[in-house]
């Protein structure tokens, strides 16, 4: 855990300051909540503050208040190199890598501003002034809700809804192991501001997409994989998948989660063929690392039980025989896992 020194952040926004908040890129509920909840505080605090994300978010993201203000680094260019380069300060949210930022790094390091990171991912590689850092923890919208309280800001309704969000969805709802008590006091300070909690619930879980639909009947149907004797099951989508189905971004949220229910599986991976490159998205039960797993062997990483990767220039065909292949080297660990 590292904390960052608040006597000296208290001081340094008693001035007004010009602050880009950023996060990773294809947010999700937590990097798009945590960013909402700094810039509403900030806002209210009276500063000049932005959000600017390397690419799109998910249509159903879209009722978290102020998603609508967020800057598109690549739709929106000019405006979001304009916003970065007048900034004084930055806010680097539920990241910890500027590869994860794309072609924004390069405009953000030429800016000396002051930079604060929140996060909760493990092997931070991002020097900055300020580190609120803590791996042991499901959220960033967790540190962000104690970096607030460290400020002494008061929340706002949107603020609570923003961080709500990010709770849920990055605790699997409540569901994964990095939950604690801590969680769930947070989650109690949120709902005394009355935030419409089931309506926050529905907007995440009850806005399915029919290509959605079409994509998980591919995925259950026909694409789908059991390495019994590795507790290992797989769902893939190509190319052609995502075409005939008509993806759309944020369509395949969650499908990596399924095979995790069947009964003594305790690995999961979804590999998606795009026209850049193969997404994959791995999950495990237990003690499984698949954030070391990623890292190994799919340029990626994350966290222990949700981790990230990818693969260019190799067919599906080739990663998923690579994928099984490379299991071989984990079955020990895998069995001892259930
Ligand atoms: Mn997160």
């Amino acid at each position: 855990m590292i904390n960052p020194n608040y006597k000296i952040l208290i001081e340094y926004f008693s001035e007004k300051r010009r602050i880009v908040i950023t996060t990773h890129r294809s947010p999700d509920g937590d990097a798009l909540g945590s960013s909402v909840a700094i810039f509403e505080a900030f806002k209210n605090q009276g500063h000049e503050v932005c959000i600017i994300v390397p690419n799109s978010f998910p249509d159903y993201l879209n009722f978290i208040p102020n998603s609508n203000e967020v800057i598109i680094f690549d739709q929106d260019e000019n405006k979001a190199i304009y916003e970065i380069n007048k900034a004084d300060t930055f806010f680097f949210l539920d990241f910890n890598d500027y590869c994860r930022i794309d072609l924004m790094e390069s405009y953000i390091l030429k800016n000396n501003g002051y930079k604060i990171m929140i996060d909760h991912h493990q092997s931070p590689s991002i020097l900055a002034n300020q580190v609120l850092s803590d791996t042991t923890i499901c959220s960033t919208a967790e540190l962000v809700y104690e970096f607030l309280n460290e400020l002494d800001f008061n929340l706002s309704l949107n603020a609570a809804i923003a961080l709500y969000t990010g709770i849920v969805t990055d605790s699997g709802s409540f569901k994964y192991n990095l939950v604690s008590s801590r969680t769930h006091l947070i989650i109690s300070k949120l709902l005394s501001y009355n935030i419409n909690h089931s309506e926050i619930h529905k907007n995440l879980y009850d806005n399915n997409s029919i290509s959605r639909m079409k994509l998980l009947g591919r995925c259950l149907n026909s694409n789908f994989k059991i390495f019994q004797d590795f507790n290992t099951a797989i769902f893939y989508l190509t190319k052609k998948d995502l075409e005939d189905c008509e993806f759309k971004k944020g369509d395949t949220e969650g499908f990596v989660n399924m095979p995790l229910s069947l009964k003594g599986i305790v690995f999961s991976a979804l590999f998606i063929e795009h026209l850049d490159g193969i997404k994959i998205s791995f999950r495990s039960k237990s003690n499984f690392d698949v954030n070391k797993f990623s890292r190994n062997h799919f340029s990626g990483g994350g966290h222990k039980n949700a981790a990230g990767g990818k693969v260019d220039n190799i067919s599906l065909e080739k990663t998923l025989e690579f994928f099984k292949t490379i299991l071989d080297n984990y079955k020990n660990e895998l069995n001892s896992s259930t």
